[in-house]
């Protein structure tokens, strides 16, 4: 058997936990990542049959039975990841009951996986259905995304038009848009049902005044998206106040969409 510790995927999660901390986008216990794994590569490295403990889920997750996800742990904050893997993240499996999480691997001091499980499994639930490649969820607090949340209205079709206004490249990342829910209670079963809602149709979903979730397959691609709407979201926040002189026209938008050939949401603009 392999040492967990050296895993790519738990490399992975160290890297990017750590990259999150420094942006700013992960203060304290902020932010949470779940990543589903390939059941061969984790048996390289941990003995499937051998259960840890169980925990609750205290939601439906029958659709994910006998998948395996590496999840960062409650109440962990994400400066600690690196240094400390097997306390602050944990490798869980979908229970035959389709309600319980049996610990394969991880929150060694006796802790559990992020109070934000039902908005993650939800979305990944989500995203399978309608991309079977999806792997990651990921959820943050990045800065002049919130910032923007206080100052534009979140309307889906506002929003995004905004972003894609600042930064050439935005239309072509996230053609498909973000999907924005209004506040709401964190950690509770009906925002995971809400965010999941949103995931039928949106790999980015903002949670008004609180932060951002996105999904894709890989942790880059994830990655990209979050960093990619934070960037566009720091220009506006730079510019909003100042008269606008210059902008990318909703014509240019569909030329750049049109060039890089991606399904963009035409809804969106204002043709
Ligand atoms: O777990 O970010 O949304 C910390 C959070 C809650
Ligand atoms: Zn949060």
């Amino acid at each position: 058997m392999k040492n967990i510790l050296n895993a790519p995927f738990v490399e992975e999660m160290k890297k990017t936990t750590a990259n999150m901390y420094r942006l700013g986008w992960d203060e304290r216990n902020g932010g949470n990542i779940s990543y589903l794994l390939d059941e061969s590569e984790v048996a390289e490295y941990l003995d499937l049959t051998h259960v840890v403990r169980t925990i609750p889920t205290g939601f439906d997750t029958a659709a994910l039975i006998g998948k395996i996800f590496i999840v960062t742990g409650t109440g962990k904050y994400f400066k600690n990841v690196e240094s400390d893997p097997a306390n602050n993240l944990g490798i869980i499996r979908i229970g035959e009951d389709g309600t319980t999480a049996e610990l394969l691997w991880g929150y060694e001091d006796g802790s559990r996986f992020t109070s934000e499980l039902p908005a993650h499994l939800m979305s990944h639930m989500a995203r399978l259905a309608v991309d079977p490649e999806n792997r990651v969820v990921m959820h943050c607090h990045p800065t002049h995304t919130l910032a923007m949340n206080y100052v534009h209205e979140l309307n889906e079709k506002k929003f995004t038009h905004t972003l894609w206004e600042m930064c050439t490249e935005c239309i072509v990342v996230f053609p498909d848009g973000v999907g924005v829910l209004p506040w709401m209670l964190c950690g509770t079963n009906s925002i995971g049902e809400a965010t999941a809602e949103k995931m039928k149709e949106f790999r980015l979903v903002i949670w008004g005044m609180h932060g951002i979730y996105g999904a894709g397959k890989t942790m880059d691609e994830t990655f990209g998206l979050i960093e990619t709407v934070e960037k566009a979201a720091q220009i506006y926040m730079l510019t909003a106040h100042l008269p606008r002189i210059n902008t990318i026209k909703d014509k240019e938008l569909v030329e750049l969409a049109e060039f890089f050939e991606v399904e963009y949401r035409k809804d969106f603009l204002n043709l």
